[in-house]
């Protein structure tokens, strides 16, 4: 069993992984060139060839690609190697428009799930935990990559999939699962159903490593809490692969991104023009390993900060902030830019559960937000002018945090639909698109 904490990769010398992004980004961009027509045309049609790309000096002269492009080019249009070469696709969650589907070769599939095994081994797996995927599996990346992830660690692996929340607290109990693979949301969800039925001393859990959707430190509290675990984050795209392209280590703040096999840059997502470390913009980025999807500037449109201070674990790899938000499915609202972490924040600040549910309106031109969050169970025994004070408090926080009203209305306990997948909080009626 090969071991994946690889400090000669994980904890190489800036200067070796620049060395390594050189020669391979060199590479993918030929690749890239000869194989992909798609790709040619547009590198042509900014005038760049790959004798141009000498080093990531000159990454900013290649286009972006974007989802529409991969839309446009749907299903086999950016295919990088013959279907002969291809053993497997995986296909974003997406329910809009058509989806995206990505494609890889053996080799790529190797380099993904050793992606994903590093991130396990971050956590603390070894092979003797037991690792409990609950992230769906099929289409989406998520069981199939920590699935992976743990058979290369040599752990034992529980594929179960997402929902039926009592065989998945049943199987916890009676295996004695250490490590719980989920969105965030479902966590906090198993962690509530276990409290309920009083198991939680029967179990096992160390930590969890959780991810696919935005969650906040405060969350991240809650969900260590009441599982009495450490909580981990873990990033991807369906497009670069799936979960592991980042991921966080003991020190939780920020996750390590694979530099050997992806380049980020940080861009204003207004003009595209590369940002120094430490601004904030859309994370960008360009695969310089894979073979059948070879994707370069890809714009992920999620909004973050990058960082390549030391970080304790030892690792070097540069970290990258949880995301702050899409800049796509950052809402707007009465001109404000509003991220959903903001309102998530002050909820669980004033002792919220995260159940809550954001929706936007527009009537007669002017927008309104509404905020429907669950009251715990104290709560809801609480007189109505007691409610209706909490109703004011929220209002007034809510004001302080986004500097626009919204209404709240306090529902009982588990009137929000849950989640066994990524968590479906904003409904937005305006139709702006
Ligand atoms: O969500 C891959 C994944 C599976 C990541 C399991 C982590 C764990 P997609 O369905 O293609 O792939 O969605 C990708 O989800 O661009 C982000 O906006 C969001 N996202 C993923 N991880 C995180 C995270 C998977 N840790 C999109 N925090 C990305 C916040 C995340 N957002």
């Amino acid at each position: 069993m090969e071991n994946y904490f690889q400090p000669e990769i994980e904890c190489a010398s800036r200067e070796q992984i620049r060395e390594w992004q050189n020669e391979r980004l060199r590479k993918a961009v030929r690749h890239a060139y000869e194989n992909v027509a798609y790709y040619r045309e547009k590198m042509q049609a900014k005038g760049v060839t790959p004798d141009d790309i000498q080093s990531i000096d000159d990454l900013h002269k290649l286009p972006f690609l974007t989802k529409s492009d991969l839309r446009d080019a749907y299903p086999y249009g950016l295919m990088g190697m013959p279907l002969s070469d291809c053993v497997r696709i995986q296909s974003t969650s997406g329910t809009t428009g058509r989806r995206v589907i990505a494609f890889y070769t053996q080799h790529d599939l190797d380099l993904w799930e050793d992606c994903c095994a590093r991130a396990l081994v971050a956590v603390g797996a070894t092979r003797d935990d037991v690792v409990h995927v609950s992230y769906g599996y099929g289409l989406f990346t998520g069981g199939p990559g920590l699935n992976g992830g743990s058979h290369k660690v040599g752990s034992l692996t529980l594929p179960m999939s997402s929902g039926n929340t009592d065989r998945q607290i049943q199987f916890m109990c009676d295996l004695g699962s250490t490590i719980l693979c989920c969105t965030p949301s479902y966590a906090a969800y198993l962690g509530e159903s276990i409290h309920e039925q009083g198991l939680q001393d029967k179990i096992r859990l160390k930590a969890g490593i959780f991810g696919a959707e935005a969650w906040t430190e405060e969350m991240r509290r809650d969900i260590e809490k009441s599982l009495g675990i450490k909580a981990y984050d873990i990033y991807g795209l369906t497009e670069i692969s799936g979960p592991g392209v980042s991921f966080e280590c003991s020190e939780q703040t920020g996750m390590h991104i694979n530099e050997d096999h992806f380049i980020a840059e940080i861009i204003n997502p207004e003009t595209g023009e590369v940002l120094p470390e430490g601004e904030k913009g859309e994370l960008v980025f360009s695969c310089i390993t894979k073979e059948a999807f070879p994707l370069l500037r890809y714009r992920t449109r999620d909004i973050c900060v990058l960082s390549s201070k030391p970080c304790s674990c030892g690792r070097t790899h540069i970290k990258m902030s949880k995301p702050m938000g899409r800049s796509d499915d950052m809402l707007i609202i009465k001109g404000v830019n509003v991220f959903p972490s903001q309102i998530e924040t002050v909820l669980i600040n004033k002792g919220y559960p995260a159940n809550y549910q954001i929706v936007v309106n527009r009537v007669k031109n002017s927008d309104s937000l509404d905020v429907q969050v669950e009251m715990t169970s104290e709560m809801f025994s609480d007189s109505m002018s007691q409610v209706t004070a909490r109703e004011k408090e929220l209002v007034d926080a809510l004001r302080a945090m986004l500097g626009i009203h919204a209404n709240v209305k306090l529902v009982a306990p588990k009137t929000i639909a849950r989640s066994e997948g990524k968590a479906v909080r904003i409904i937005d009626n305006r139709k702006l698109h």
